[in-house]
């Protein structure tokens, strides 16, 4: 199993859009392990974003992070499950995000680009263990149609 941290970031939450994500990664048949709302402080936000620290954009993706409540997931799947979430979440930029991909299918522009999901396995693990207290995730849950899934 491999696992990514999503963040549905304030614009999809404030437009609403927190159902219709989580709807296409649940429809998808990829496990729910950890989900809340929050709202992300600078500090973390900073953490978070650290390797853009010093790019133009780094000032006004921590503002826009931290400007209302976001929501986490933590989301698994056999291996090949982040690369399969990078593929549906779509371009970082909504205005050449392919169409069916969440970011071409809600958004227009980057700085407004709806969600975050990690891009690597490792990443995956090191975000989750920013955003989630082991308390807070349930990592080993059967479920019903695994077997109607996964062969
Ligand atoms: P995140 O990290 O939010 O899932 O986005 P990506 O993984 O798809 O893209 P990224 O790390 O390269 O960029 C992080 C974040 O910064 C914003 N951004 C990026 C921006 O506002 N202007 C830019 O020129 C770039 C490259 C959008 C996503």
């Amino acid at each position: 199993m491999e696992r990514a941290l999503i963040i549905l970031k304030p614009d999809a939450v404030q437009r609403g859009l927190i159902g219709p994500i989580i709807s296409r990664i649940e429809q998808r048949g990829l496990k729910i392990q950890g989900l809340k709302l929050m709202q992300v402080d600078e500090s973390l936000a900073r953490k978070h974003y650290g390797e853009h620290e010093g790019k133009p954009f780094f000032n006004g993706l921590v503002s826009y992070i931290t400007s209302a409540p976001v929501v986490v997931l933590v989301v698994a799947g056999k291996a090949g499950t982040v690369e399969m979430i990078r593929t549906m979440v779509g371009a970082t930029n909504p205005a050449k995000a392919a169409p069916g991909t969440i970011r071409g299918d809600f958004g227009v522009e980057i700085g407004r680009n709806l969600i975050h999901a990690s891009d690597s396995p490792e990443s995956g693990e090191r975000e989750t263990a920013i955003f989630f207290s082991a308390a807070e995730l349930i990592a080993d849950w059967g479920r019903a149609t695994d077997a109607w899934i996964y062969e």
